[in-house]
């Protein structure tokens, strides 16, 4: 069956055209534009095709059309090539130069900045001490000799190194009341201290709210006359200057080796001011007071605390019969997680150098 005749000379001479006119404005390089126009799916052959849809008469002329096409479209593209090649490399000077991606401090950092100057107010020495160090100062100082089963909850990492026959093995310290020693130790045992100690902690831990190294700030003051009740001032203002007016602090027993009595410390949960409940809708959907989904019991817990044991003063030099004093240590971290306004539910984010979360601080 003859195909059927569609295009006439001078539709054929107006896609020719077309063609011509697109290639004129396109501002794609040489290169592409070979494929685009010329190439084996390029636009000419696209057209060329079309010449048996021309009458058989006509496509003789049809064939000039589609030649002059290819010629006019391959005499363009090596002008431009041409011109490509000559031009001259140059930069112009006055086209504004693109500023560096500024970073800004990590939200932990700022986190111990913060930390460091509400306590540096009320008269705290900010110290720093290694985060690798003797056994001594990490456990048997504070009260846990060697095999005393308390070591067992710090889940150690322990350094290959030689065995010190007085400081004993080396260790990544599990919290850094490792400072507590060590700073009645640089004071030559004279109070009064009153020390911020901020540093890296390890333990084999991971999960949502665990990592294997995070940071801990420990506070300790030791003086004459030192009671609970300035412990409890110290964490009342903490909790106001950190969370913001209104939070407030609560501290339940609890146990540990190097201090007598020990407490869990939480703080009140900035949602539903330590009541644990918050405006919502019961299962008829009238409104009514509803768990808060926050802290659920309106507290949250942050660290521990409590009353320096008489041990860990004489390990220190100091004379417990003469001198009191107390101390805290919280997670960095999660100390953070509950500000206001964050929501923060898997601390290993802070470490996971994601930039999407990290730039939103
Ligand atoms: C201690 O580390 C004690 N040294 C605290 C202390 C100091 C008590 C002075 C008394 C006097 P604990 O193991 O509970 O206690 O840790 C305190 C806080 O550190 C925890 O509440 C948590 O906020 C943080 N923390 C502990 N382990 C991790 C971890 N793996 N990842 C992140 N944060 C942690």
């Amino acid at each position: 069956m003859p195909e059927q005749i569609t295009i006439t000379l001078t539709a054929l001479r107006r896609k020719a055209e077309d063609i011509r006119a697109e290639l004129s404005l396109d501002q794609a390089p040489p290169a592409e534009l070979t494929t685009k126009y010329l190439g084996k799916k390029g636009k000419f052959n696209e057209l060329a095709k079309d010449i048996r849809l021309v009458a058989p008469d006509d496509r003789k002329e049809a064939g000039q059309i589609l030649n002059e096409l290819k010629e006019s479209l391959e005499k363009q593209i090596n002008k431009l090539t041409l011109e490509q090649d000559l031009a001259p490399e140059w930069t112009d000077m006055t086209i504004p130069g693109q500023p560096p991606k500024l970073g800004h401090i990590h939200p932990v950092s700022q986190a111990m900045e913060e930390v460091t100057r509400i306590f540096e107010r009320i008269g705290f020495t900010r110290v720093r001490y290694q985060e690798i160090d003797w056994d001594h100062y990490v456990f048997e100082a504070l009260n846990m000799p060697p095999n005393h089963p308390a070591r067992d909850e710090w889940e150690t990492f322990f350094v290959d190194a030689p065995i010190d026959k007085k400081f004993g093995k080396v260790v990544l310290t599990t919290h850094t009341s490792n400072g507590q020693v060590r700073e009645m130790e640089r004071l030559n045992s004279q109070p009064p201290i009153r020390m911020i100690n901020i540093g890296r902690c390890y333990r084999r831990q991971q999960d949502a709210t665990h990592t294997q190294m995070f940071h801990q700030f420990e506070g300790l003051v030791v003086d004459k006359g030192i009671t609970i009740q300035n412990l409890k001032g110290t964490l009342d203002y903490f909790a106001q200057e950190f969370y913001g007016p209104g939070t407030k602090s609560r501290i339940r027993p609890f146990h540990f080796q190097f201090t007598e009595p020990s407490f869990e410390v939480d703080f009140s949960c900035h949602i539903c001011h330590g009541t644990g409940l918050v405006d919502g809708k019961d299962e008829t959907g009238k409104p009514a007071k509803v768990k808060c989904k926050f802290c659920k019991s309106g507290w949250h817990e942050v660290g521990g605390a409590g009353m320096v044991h008489p041990n860990v003063l004489k390990a220190g030099g100091i004379d417990p019969d003469e001198y009191t004093g107390f101390a805290f240590g919280w997670g960095v971290e999660r100390t953070y997680t509950l500000k206001p306004g964050l929501n923060i539910d898997d601390i290993r984010l802070f470490y996971s150098g994601e930039m999407r979360f990290l730039e939103q601080f």
